[in-house]
């Protein structure tokens, strides 16, 4: 299939990491590194990007995640939507939905909602990923309920140590096998100073810490990956990160790299 991220991984050390005790089943049900299987009901914000015209449809077209704020409004990552993530500019894709209520993707839970508008943050730089977020506005909109509560800058959730969880639908392994049921990966809040140690301004991108958060194990095993970009980093039941970069994943000298939400929201204008 199509590599739907932007990013080139070094994916062969990830194997290493992995605290898995028994080989993979071929490919499938495991997804984001070192992760568990979740219902969508108990994430009700996490919402898959898909195209079929794009993707395929095989996994009813999902390549990138998002986290839903407003009953019609979902938060993502702005490489999401770039003509190096979508192999065709946003203009050209004419089946862009946003899929609620569905944890397998291999089923017809839930609701595929065409997305009515799209707002790429204006002050993302693809060179060092900095303000990687996007609006979508969606045709109709979703139940109250699913809507998650986003942290101001300044929220405990984004001190160093806190306990986060992030979910999505990527690569499980590094290696290509993108997950058809929702997983997630338990992870903690890092200090800004781990990612600028490892990210100063590396061919991945710069870690800056306005308007990026570090999160991840400091030993690596449980990360976030391909597939997984533009979902949510979830902390106190707030919405502190979005997936958006890293080197490979799950690799200790590799920590995640995620849009810090509460400037998002406030270049986006997308505060309630
Ligand atoms: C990606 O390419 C990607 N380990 C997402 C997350 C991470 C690395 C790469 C973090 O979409």
């Amino acid at each position: 299939m199509r590599r739907p991220h932007v990013r080139a991984l070094a994916l062969t050390a990830v194997a290493a990491v992995m605290p898995l005790a028994s080989p993979a089943p071929a490919a499938a049900d495991r997804v984001v590194i070192g992760g568990y299987p979740v219902e969508i009901s108990q994430s009700p914000w996490t919402v898959a990007l898909a195209s079929r015209d794009r993707f395929g449809g095989t996994r009813a077209g999902q390549f990138c995640a998002g986290a839903v704020i407003g009953r019609s409004t979902v938060l993502t990552a702005a490489h999401c939507l770039g003509e190096e993530a979508l192999g065709a500019p946003l203009g050209q894709i004419r089946d862009l939905k946003v899929i609620a209520g569905r944890g397998d993707l291999l089923g017809d839970e839930g609701k595929e909602i065409p997305v009515r508008a799209v707002r790429v943050n204006p002050a993302y730089d693809s060179h060092t990923n900095a303000g990687d977020a996007a609006v979508l506005t969606l045709t109709e909109p979703l139940p109250a309920s699913s809507v998650i509560r986003t942290a101001g800058s300044g929220d405990a959730a984004y001190r160093p140590g806190t306990d986060a969880v992030v979910y999505g639908w990527g690569d499980t392994t590094g290696r290509g096998d993108f997950a058809h049921a929702l997983r997630a990966a338990r992870v903690r809040v890092l200090s800004d100073s781990v990612c600028a140690e490892a990210y100063p301004d590396s061919a991945e991108g710069k870690y800056l810490a306005d308007s990026m958060l570090c999160a991840g194990e400091l030993d690596g095993g449980r990360d976030a990956c391909q597939g997984d970009s533009g979902g949510p980093l979830v902390a106190q039941g707030r919405l502190i990160g979005l997936v958006s970069w890293g080197n490979g994943c799950g690799r200790a000298e590799g920590p995640g790299v995620y849009t810090r939400v509460s400037g998002a929201i406030t270049e986006l204008g997308a505060g309630r």
